[in-house]
């Protein structure tokens, strides 16, 4: 049979091996992004609480020794924001306008977001998860949870104006800023009080393709390992 899908055939034709865990909210904005696109990929595991990411190994893979790791054939690229834009510019087909509009302003807002999301937002999850899963915490301290606050507040205020983070539509920038919002619900979740606007658009991000069976489903096996760690460092 003759493959007239130009997608379907470079992507069946692409050996893409994702290195991620089920409870990474990068490696799960990835899973995403790659669903919604109609990719496959074979997948690696490291065990982080083993320390597997910090070996020669894997730092010869990943000198930053984080997940996940993108190998499309030889190249190697790891950050989750880089790995989503290289799979749309080079798998996005028809999604590329959409998810990532060629719209100066509009893309410069989407890098904004991925910025916020790869420097600030994502960080404060691991300011929490990183001292547990080396035995130090047991809980989230008060600091830590305001600065979730913080976080949770400048989404607030992108969406003021708009129905997603960065436009009108569903973006790159709401598959990686919703995917560390569903890791940090598990931490502290968004209080509809204070920031009804990012409760609704959280609760509208649920009801996507993809968002539901990776980033929520992720970011709640994050908590329930974060709880185990906590319980264990008690
Ligand atoms: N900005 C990076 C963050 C990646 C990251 O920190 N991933 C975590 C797992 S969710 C990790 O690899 N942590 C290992 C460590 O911090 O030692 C991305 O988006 O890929």
């Amino acid at each position: 049979m003759r493959i007239t899908n130009t997608l379907w055939s470079k992507a069946a034709a692409a050996r893409l091996l994702l290195y991620k865990r089920d409870a990474s909210p990068p490696s799960n904005a990835v899973r995403v992004l790659g669903a919604m696109l109609g990719l496959r990929f074979d997948f690696e595991e490291p065990d982080l609480l083993h320390m597997e990411h910090r070996t020669p190994e894997y730092k010869k893979i990943n000198p930053m020794a984080t997940i996940p790791v993108l190998k499309d054939g030889d190249f190697i690229l790891a950050e989750s924001h880089a790995i989503n834009l290289y799979l749309l510019s080079k798998y996005g087909s028809e999604h590329k306008e959409a998810l990532y509009p060629s719209d100066l302003q509009t893309r410069a807002t989407i890098d904004q977001c991925l910025f916020f999301d790869a420097g600030i937002l994502f960080r404060r999850l691991l300011e929490v998860s990183q001292p547990a899963f080396i035995g130090k915490t047991d809980s989230a301290s008060k600091t830590q949870v305001r600065n979730i606050d913080e976080g949770y507040e400048v989404i607030e205020a992108y969406l003021q104006s708009r129905a997603f983070v960065a436009c009108d539509r569903l973006t790159l920038a709401d598959v990686s800023l919703g995917c560390s919002v569903a890791g940090l619900e598990a931490i502290h979740p968004v209080d509809a009080a204070k920031f009804p606007k990012c409760k609704d658009w959280y609760t509208r991000l649920q009801a996507e393709p993809y968002f539901k069976e990776f980033a929520v489903s992720g970011g709640q096996l994050f908590g329930k390992l974060l709880r185990h760690i906590w319980r264990r460092n008690k």
